[in-house]
Protein backbone atom coordinates (compact mmCIF):
# COMPACT_ATOMS: atom_id res chain seq x y z
CA UNK A 1 0.00 0.00 0.00
CA UNK A 2 2.65 2.35 0.62
CA UNK A 3 4.39 1.82 -2.63
CA UNK A 4 3.59 4.78 -4.51
CA UNK A 5 5.03 6.54 -1.42
CA UNK A 6 8.51 4.72 -1.48
CA UNK A 7 8.35 5.71 -5.29
CA UNK A 8 7.80 9.03 -5.31
CA UNK A 9 10.70 9.56 -2.49
CA UNK A 10 13.08 7.50 -4.91
CA UNK A 11 11.85 9.97 -7.75
CA UNK A 12 12.82 13.10 -6.21
CA UNK A 13 15.92 11.55 -4.93
CA UNK A 14 17.02 10.84 -8.62
CA UNK A 15 15.08 13.62 -10.72
CA UNK A 16 14.23 16.06 -8.52
CA UNK A 17 16.01 19.66 -8.56
CA UNK A 18 18.45 20.87 -5.51
CA UNK A 19 16.82 23.66 -4.60
CA UNK A 20 17.65 26.45 -1.66
CA UNK A 21 14.56 27.09 1.11
CA UNK A 22 12.60 29.32 3.53
CA UNK A 23 14.40 27.48 6.41
CA UNK A 24 18.04 27.48 4.90
CA UNK A 25 18.04 23.80 5.43
CA UNK A 26 18.20 22.84 1.48
CA UNK A 27 16.22 20.68 -0.03
CA UNK A 28 15.42 18.31 -3.24
CA UNK A 29 12.56 18.86 -4.81
CA UNK A 30 10.60 17.94 -7.02
CA UNK A 31 7.11 19.78 -8.17
CA UNK A 32 3.94 18.20 -9.53
CA UNK A 33 3.49 14.51 -8.35
CA UNK A 34 0.12 12.24 -7.27
CA UNK A 35 -0.09 9.27 -4.81
CA UNK A 36 -3.10 6.89 -4.62
CA UNK A 37 -4.28 5.02 -2.05
CA UNK A 38 -6.88 2.29 -1.99
CA UNK A 39 -8.43 2.43 1.70
CA UNK A 40 -10.45 -0.81 1.14
CA UNK A 41 -6.64 -2.67 0.78
CA UNK A 42 -5.64 -1.57 3.88
CA UNK A 43 -4.67 1.58 6.41
CA UNK A 44 -2.08 3.70 4.69
CA UNK A 45 0.50 3.99 7.71
CA UNK A 46 4.03 3.40 6.74
CA UNK A 47 5.41 0.08 7.69
CA UNK A 48 9.18 0.65 6.28
CA UNK A 49 9.44 2.83 9.49
CA UNK A 50 7.86 3.41 12.74
CA UNK A 51 5.02 5.95 12.39
CA UNK A 52 3.85 7.27 15.91
CA UNK A 53 -0.04 6.74 15.42
CA UNK A 54 -1.12 8.39 18.45
CA UNK A 55 0.18 11.41 17.48
CA UNK A 56 -1.87 11.93 14.15
CA UNK A 57 -4.43 10.97 16.39
CA UNK A 58 -4.35 13.58 18.65
CA UNK A 59 -3.13 15.86 15.99
CA UNK A 60 -6.44 15.31 14.23
CA UNK A 61 -8.77 15.31 16.94
CA UNK A 62 -7.35 18.67 17.68
CA UNK A 63 -8.21 20.00 14.00
CA UNK A 64 -11.35 18.41 14.24
CA UNK A 65 -12.20 20.58 17.48
CA UNK A 66 -11.26 23.50 15.75
CA UNK A 67 -8.55 23.45 18.60
CA UNK A 68 -5.21 25.95 17.46
CA UNK A 69 -3.90 26.15 21.09
CA UNK A 70 -0.97 23.90 21.19
CA UNK A 71 -2.20 23.14 24.74
CA UNK A 72 -4.54 20.19 24.06
CA UNK A 73 -1.63 18.84 21.95
CA UNK A 74 1.24 19.00 24.80
CA UNK A 75 -1.77 17.07 27.21
CA UNK A 76 -1.76 14.52 24.87
CA UNK A 77 2.28 14.41 24.45
CA UNK A 78 2.27 15.40 21.12
CA UNK A 79 4.96 17.96 20.50
CA UNK A 80 4.95 18.21 16.66
CA UNK A 81 3.74 22.10 16.35
CA UNK A 82 6.35 23.32 19.55
CA UNK A 83 8.48 25.00 17.31
CA UNK A 84 5.69 27.29 15.95
CA UNK A 85 4.35 28.62 19.52
CA UNK A 86 7.35 28.56 20.77
CA UNK A 87 8.79 31.50 18.56
CA UNK A 88 6.06 33.41 19.10
CA UNK A 89 7.33 33.54 22.72
CA UNK A 90 10.99 33.81 22.00
CA UNK A 91 10.89 36.58 19.28
CA UNK A 92 7.55 38.55 21.83
CA UNK A 93 8.67 41.56 24.14
CA UNK A 94 7.76 39.87 26.84
CA UNK A 95 10.37 36.72 27.00
CA UNK A 96 13.92 37.99 28.61
CA UNK A 97 15.68 34.26 28.60
CA UNK A 98 18.85 33.26 26.11
CA UNK A 99 18.54 34.36 22.81
CA UNK A 100 16.66 31.80 20.83
CA UNK A 101 16.88 33.85 16.86
CA UNK A 102 17.42 31.34 14.07
CA UNK A 103 16.96 28.25 17.18
CA UNK A 104 15.79 25.83 14.32
CA UNK A 105 19.25 25.72 12.47
CA UNK A 106 21.64 26.26 15.59
CA UNK A 107 20.00 23.69 17.49
CA UNK A 108 21.00 21.59 14.66
CA UNK A 109 24.89 22.58 13.97
CA UNK A 110 25.63 23.99 17.83
CA UNK A 111 25.32 21.27 20.60
CA UNK A 112 26.38 23.61 23.78
CA UNK A 113 23.31 25.99 21.82
CA UNK A 114 21.05 22.72 21.49
CA UNK A 115 20.92 22.01 25.19
CA UNK A 116 20.19 25.69 26.43
CA UNK A 117 17.72 25.60 23.73
CA UNK A 118 16.05 22.09 25.17
CA UNK A 119 15.92 23.69 28.26
CA UNK A 120 13.86 26.84 27.10
CA UNK A 121 11.51 24.48 24.91
CA UNK A 122 11.25 22.35 28.26
CA UNK A 123 9.85 25.23 30.05
CA UNK A 124 8.01 26.83 27.91
CA UNK A 125 6.09 23.74 27.59
CA UNK A 126 5.72 23.91 30.99
CA UNK A 127 4.43 27.05 31.43
CA UNK A 128 1.75 26.29 28.57
CA UNK A 129 0.15 23.15 30.07
CA UNK A 130 0.35 25.24 34.25
CA UNK A 131 -0.59 28.32 33.37
CA UNK A 132 -4.02 29.40 31.63
CA UNK A 133 -3.03 32.87 30.57
CA UNK A 134 0.38 32.36 29.26
CA UNK A 135 -1.31 29.73 27.18
CA UNK A 136 -4.01 31.47 26.17
CA UNK A 137 -1.66 34.20 25.11
CA UNK A 138 1.17 32.16 24.04
CA UNK A 139 -0.13 28.46 23.18
CA UNK A 140 -2.42 29.69 20.14
CA UNK A 141 -1.14 29.53 16.76
CA UNK A 142 -3.89 31.41 15.26
CA UNK A 143 -4.92 30.58 11.63
CA UNK A 144 -3.71 27.22 11.59
CA UNK A 145 -6.56 24.16 9.91
CA UNK A 146 -8.45 23.72 13.07
CA UNK A 147 -9.58 27.70 12.57
CA UNK A 148 -9.73 27.30 8.48
CA UNK A 149 -12.20 24.36 8.95
CA UNK A 150 -14.25 24.81 11.68
CA UNK A 151 -14.62 28.48 12.15
CA UNK A 152 -13.72 30.63 9.11
CA UNK A 153 -14.34 34.19 9.83
CA UNK A 154 -17.01 36.24 7.56
CA UNK A 155 -15.96 39.27 6.52
CA UNK A 156 -19.32 40.64 7.45
CA UNK A 157 -19.03 38.43 11.09
CA UNK A 158 -20.03 35.28 11.90
CA UNK A 159 -18.31 31.71 10.58
CA UNK A 160 -18.50 29.05 8.79
CA UNK A 161 -17.77 25.62 9.58
CA UNK A 162 -16.61 23.93 6.54
CA UNK A 163 -16.51 20.44 8.26
CA UNK A 164 -20.03 20.34 8.84
CA UNK A 165 -21.11 22.09 5.56
CA UNK A 166 -19.32 19.57 3.74
CA UNK A 167 -20.80 16.36 5.54
CA UNK A 168 -24.41 17.95 5.08
CA UNK A 169 -23.62 18.08 1.06
CA UNK A 170 -21.88 14.44 1.01
CA UNK A 171 -25.62 13.25 2.71
CA UNK A 172 -27.83 15.31 0.47
CA UNK A 173 -26.04 15.81 -3.14
CA UNK A 174 -23.22 13.26 -2.89
CA UNK A 175 -23.15 13.58 -6.61
CA UNK A 176 -21.83 17.58 -5.79
CA UNK A 177 -18.78 18.87 -7.60
CA UNK A 178 -18.21 21.29 -4.80
CA UNK A 179 -17.50 19.78 -2.09
CA UNK A 180 -14.33 21.19 -0.80
CA UNK A 181 -12.76 22.54 2.44
CA UNK A 182 -10.64 25.21 2.12
CA UNK A 183 -7.96 26.48 4.45
CA UNK A 184 -5.58 28.97 2.10
CA UNK A 185 -6.76 32.64 2.40
CA UNK A 186 -4.89 35.05 0.58
CA UNK A 187 -5.62 37.68 3.02
CA UNK A 188 -4.07 36.37 5.79
CA UNK A 189 -1.24 35.33 4.14
CA UNK A 190 1.27 38.09 3.99
CA UNK A 191 0.91 37.81 8.11
CA UNK A 192 0.78 34.10 8.75
CA UNK A 193 3.82 32.42 10.75
CA UNK A 194 3.01 29.54 8.40
CA UNK A 195 0.55 29.61 5.61
CA UNK A 196 -1.62 26.06 5.20
CA UNK A 197 0.58 23.65 3.25
CA UNK A 198 -2.91 21.44 2.52
CA UNK A 199 -4.40 24.11 1.04
CA UNK A 200 -7.80 22.07 0.14
CA UNK A 201 -9.41 19.07 0.11
CA UNK A 202 -12.38 17.51 -1.96
CA UNK A 203 -14.55 14.65 -1.75
CA UNK A 204 -16.03 12.40 -4.14
CA UNK A 205 -18.82 10.00 -4.01
CA UNK A 206 -19.45 6.88 -6.04
CA UNK A 207 -20.73 3.53 -5.99
CA UNK A 208 -21.43 3.73 -2.16
CA UNK A 209 -17.75 4.98 -1.81
CA UNK A 210 -15.91 7.82 -0.89
CA UNK A 211 -12.33 9.47 -1.76
CA UNK A 212 -10.83 12.49 -0.87
CA UNK A 213 -8.16 14.37 -2.73
CA UNK A 214 -5.81 16.45 -0.95
CA UNK A 215 -3.56 19.38 -2.87
CA UNK A 216 -0.59 19.77 -0.86
CA UNK A 217 1.33 23.22 -1.44
CA UNK A 218 4.22 22.29 -0.34
CA UNK A 219 5.47 18.81 1.22
CA UNK A 220 7.88 17.50 3.89
CA UNK A 221 8.43 14.00 2.23
CA UNK A 222 10.37 12.66 5.20
CA UNK A 223 8.54 14.34 8.54
CA UNK A 224 5.37 15.45 7.61
CA UNK A 225 3.97 13.39 4.33
CA UNK A 226 3.85 9.84 6.25
CA UNK A 227 2.06 12.00 8.81
CA UNK A 228 -0.56 13.70 6.37
CA UNK A 229 -0.99 10.64 4.28
CA UNK A 230 -2.28 8.28 7.96
CA UNK A 231 -4.30 11.70 8.86
CA UNK A 232 -6.31 12.30 5.38
CA UNK A 233 -7.03 8.31 5.61
CA UNK A 234 -8.27 8.50 9.13
CA UNK A 235 -10.27 11.59 8.25
CA UNK A 236 -11.88 10.22 5.44
CA UNK A 237 -12.49 7.15 7.12
CA UNK A 238 -14.12 9.02 10.23
CA UNK A 239 -16.36 11.09 7.72
CA UNK A 240 -17.22 7.58 5.77
CA UNK A 241 -18.20 6.22 9.13
CA UNK A 242 -20.63 9.55 9.81
CA UNK A 243 -22.05 9.41 6.56
CA UNK A 244 -22.87 5.83 6.16
CA UNK A 245 -20.57 5.04 2.99
CA UNK A 246 -17.46 2.61 2.21
CA UNK A 247 -14.04 4.39 2.17
CA UNK A 248 -12.27 4.74 -1.02
CA UNK A 249 -9.13 6.26 -2.15
CA UNK A 250 -7.13 8.63 -0.58
CA UNK A 251 -5.79 11.13 -3.33
CA UNK A 252 -2.65 13.06 -2.63
CA UNK A 253 -1.70 15.51 -5.01
CA UNK A 254 1.56 17.80 -3.75
CA UNK A 255 3.12 21.08 -5.19
CA UNK A 256 6.70 20.79 -4.12
CA UNK A 257 7.39 17.68 -3.49
CA UNK A 258 10.94 18.19 -1.37
CA UNK A 259 13.58 15.84 0.67
CA UNK A 260 15.54 17.77 3.24
CA UNK A 261 19.52 17.57 2.74
CA UNK A 262 19.47 16.44 6.18
CA UNK A 263 17.11 14.09 5.87
CA UNK A 264 19.13 12.15 2.65
CA UNK A 265 20.70 9.72 4.71
CA UNK A 266 17.18 8.44 6.39
CA UNK A 267 15.61 8.06 3.16
CA UNK A 268 18.27 5.76 1.72
CA UNK A 269 17.82 3.83 4.33
CA UNK A 270 14.30 3.99 4.18
CA UNK A 271 14.24 2.74 0.86
CA UNK A 272 16.40 -0.29 1.41
CA UNK A 273 13.57 -1.65 3.61
CA UNK A 274 10.87 -4.19 2.59
CA UNK A 275 7.54 -3.06 3.49
CA UNK A 276 5.33 -5.14 5.75
CA UNK A 277 1.27 -5.85 5.15
CA UNK A 278 -0.27 -2.70 5.83
CA UNK A 279 -2.13 -2.73 9.18
CA UNK A 280 -6.12 -2.25 9.49
CA UNK A 281 -7.93 0.63 11.27
CA UNK A 282 -10.15 0.48 13.96
CA UNK A 283 -12.76 2.93 14.58
CA UNK A 284 -15.30 2.05 18.00
CA UNK A 285 -18.46 1.16 16.14
CA UNK A 286 -20.60 2.44 18.80
CA UNK A 287 -19.10 6.20 17.39
CA UNK A 288 -21.12 7.61 14.50
CA UNK A 289 -20.38 11.44 14.22
CA UNK A 290 -16.66 12.85 13.72
CA UNK A 291 -17.42 14.76 17.12
CA UNK A 292 -17.71 11.79 19.23
CA UNK A 293 -14.32 10.54 18.53
CA UNK A 294 -11.64 10.39 21.28
CA UNK A 295 -8.19 8.58 21.64
CA UNK A 296 -9.26 5.48 22.55
CA UNK A 297 -12.18 5.17 19.55
CA UNK A 298 -9.43 5.22 17.26
CA UNK A 299 -6.78 2.34 16.83
CA UNK A 300 -4.60 0.43 14.09
CA UNK A 301 -4.80 -3.19 14.43
CA UNK A 302 -1.88 -5.75 13.47
CA UNK A 303 0.59 -2.89 12.46
CA UNK A 304 3.57 -4.70 11.85
CA UNK A 305 7.09 -2.05 11.01
CA UNK A 306 10.58 -1.61 10.76
CA UNK A 307 12.61 0.75 14.01
CA UNK A 308 12.03 4.27 13.99
CA UNK A 309 14.32 6.65 12.18
CA UNK A 310 15.30 9.61 13.60
CA UNK A 311 15.24 13.45 11.21
CA UNK A 312 15.38 17.11 12.37
CA UNK A 313 12.39 19.11 12.22
CA UNK A 314 13.26 22.51 9.98
CA UNK A 315 11.77 25.71 11.40
N1 LIG B 1 7.19 21.92 8.98
C1 LIG B 1 8.10 21.05 8.50
N2 LIG B 1 9.33 21.46 8.21
N3 LIG B 1 7.78 19.77 8.26
C2 LIG B 1 6.53 19.32 8.53
O1 LIG B 1 6.27 18.13 8.32
C3 LIG B 1 5.55 20.18 9.05
N4 LIG B 1 4.23 19.80 9.28
C4 LIG B 1 3.52 20.40 10.38
C5 LIG B 1 3.86 21.83 10.38
N5 LIG B 1 5.01 22.28 9.87
C6 LIG B 1 5.93 21.48 9.28
C7 LIG B 1 3.87 19.69 11.67
N6 LIG B 1 3.90 18.25 11.47
C8 LIG B 1 6.92 15.72 12.85
C9 LIG B 1 5.82 15.21 12.18
C10 LIG B 1 4.84 16.07 11.72
C11 LIG B 1 4.93 17.43 11.89
C12 LIG B 1 6.05 17.94 12.55
C13 LIG B 1 7.03 17.09 13.02
C14 LIG B 1 7.98 14.81 13.43
O2 LIG B 1 9.01 15.28 13.88
N7 LIG B 1 7.77 13.48 13.45
C15 LIG B 1 8.72 12.52 14.04
C16 LIG B 1 8.30 12.06 15.42
C17 LIG B 1 8.22 13.18 16.37
C18 LIG B 1 8.00 12.74 17.80
O3 LIG B 1 8.08 11.54 18.12
O4 LIG B 1 7.72 13.65 18.63
C19 LIG B 1 8.77 11.26 13.18
O5 LIG B 1 9.78 10.55 13.26
O6 LIG B 1 7.81 11.01 12.46
C20 LIG B 1 3.42 19.16 8.26
O7 LIG B 1 2.17 18.81 8.62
Amino acid sequence: LEQPYLDLLQKIMTEGHDKSDRTGTGTRSYFGAQMRFDLSQGFPLLTTKKVPFGLIKSELLWFLRGDTNIRFLLEHYNHIWDEWAFKNWVTSAEYDGPDMTNFGLRSQSDPDFNQVYQTEMKKFDERILSDKDFAQKYGNLGDVYGAQWRHWEKRDGGFIDQIANVIKQIRESPDSRRMIVTAWNPEDVPTSALPPCHVMFQFYVVDGKISVQLYQRSGDMFLGVPFNIASYALLLSMIARETGLEVGEFVHTLGDAHIYRNHFNQVKELLSRQPYDSPKLWLNPEKKRIEDFEMQDIKVIDYQHHGTIKAPVAV
